[in-house]
């Protein structure tokens, strides 16, 4: 039996490079040594106001583009977090049994309320943020998923998943939820926004130089990475380089796999000018055979849908086993 492993990403913009290499490239390989469920999270993007139309075009571009980077149907199970009913059912039953204050306490929830205050918007704070991480437990145990590769900004919200079963399990006597293991060995690149390189890239965050998406035209890539901060050097030094200029690095050996050594052979005393037309040749090789097969894919008008049905058929029966067994656990009625 393999282990089983869930991973999700939000529907909230185009996907970009840094979800590539962060997480999407690793999902491709391990899909063959684990038991694969890859989730577009669409209910935990819609925590901010997300326009309905947009939306729903997002997660049909998002699966497309899971399969054009490997994602393969016949190995991983591709499915939309609403489209599987169960995911909410569990996230209100978990959210009964979790204190408010350890929500209160999860830095992400605490930086996004800040940001929010000290944008001085209208902008409310919707509880769907505080509840948020609970819905990620519920994704999480609904399938008994011992593995759950995150990044380091995802780690807290995984403890806390771990919390809430224990909390379940010991609460109500009963071994029920399997505990999800914290991380994977392989961890991937973490990039940085091209525009200001102490933020990381982000689909959600507004700038046309900011992020390169999956889907930019090599001229568009070519221009955002000619454009990309670097610092007041001329060329690369090593020992000194700035945040923007090890990022275009990252971004490079991210993407050729060339060790250490290769990496400074090459780049050491290279002007900025070079440096960034070598990277953007990287970067546009790498994304034009993921362009390509998007292409294919979106040319069959049904495939994506039908990709999708198959994959909420397979984890349907999983899901409704968890929530009995919950349900019962609970006292809860049953039909
Ligand atoms: N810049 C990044 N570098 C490396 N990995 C990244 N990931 C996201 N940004 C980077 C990884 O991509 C996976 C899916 O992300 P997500 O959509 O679930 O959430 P996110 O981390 O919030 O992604 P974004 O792009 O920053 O979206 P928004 O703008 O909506 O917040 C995750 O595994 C994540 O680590």
């Amino acid at each position: 039996m393999k282990a089983r492993v869930l991973s999700g990403i939000q529907p909230t913009g185009s996907p970009h490079i840094g979800n590539y290499l962060g997480a999407l490239k690793n999902w491709a390989k391990i899909q063959y040594d684990y038991e694969s469920i890859y989730c577009i999270v669409d209910l935990h993007a819609i925590t901010q106001y997300q326009a309905p139309a947009e939306l729903r075009s997002r997660i049909v571009e998002l699966a497309g583009m899971l399969l054009a980077i490997g994602i393969d149907p016949k190995h991983s199970t591709l499915v939309v977090q609403s489209s599987i009913p169960e995911h909410a059912e569990l996230a209100w039953m978990l959210t009964c049994v979790t204190p408010v204050g350890w929500l209160e306490r999860m830095t992400q929830y605490k930086a996004k309320i800040e940001a929010l205050a000290s944008a001085a918007s209208e902008t409310s704070i919707g509880d769907g943020m505080l509840q948020y991480p609970v819905l990620m437990a519920a994704d999480i145990l609904l399938y008994q998923a011992g593995i759950v590769p995150v990044g380091d900004d995802q780690r807290q919200h995984l403890e806390l998943a771990r919390d809430i079963a224990q909390r379940f399990n010991s609460l109500y006597g009963q071994e029920l939820f399997v505990m999800p293991e914290t991380h994977l060995p392989t961890v991937g690149a973490r990039i940085m926004g091209l525009d200001d390189p102490k933020i990381k890239m982000s689909k959600s965050t507004a700038g046309s130089g900011h992020a390169v998406s999956l889907l930019d035209p090599p001229a568009t890539i070519r221009k955002k990475i000619m454009r990309a901060t670097t610092d007041s050097n001329p060329a690369v030094d090593f020992a000194t380089m700035g945040s923007g200029v090890k990022n275009l690095l990252a971004i490079h050996q991210a993407f050729t796999g060339w060790d250490d050594a290769a990496m400074k052979t090459h780049f050491e005393g290279m002007r900025y000018g070079d440096l960034k037309k070598t990277v953007a040749e990287s970067v546009v090789a790498a994304i034009e055979p993921i362009q390509q097969r998007y292409a294919e894919i979106t040319a069959d008008p049904g495939y994506i849908a039908r990709v999708l049905q198959e994959g909420a058929e397979r984890v349907t029966p999983l899901a409704r086993d968890t929530v009995e067994k919950v349900k019962r656990c609970m006292g809860l009625y049953s039909r």
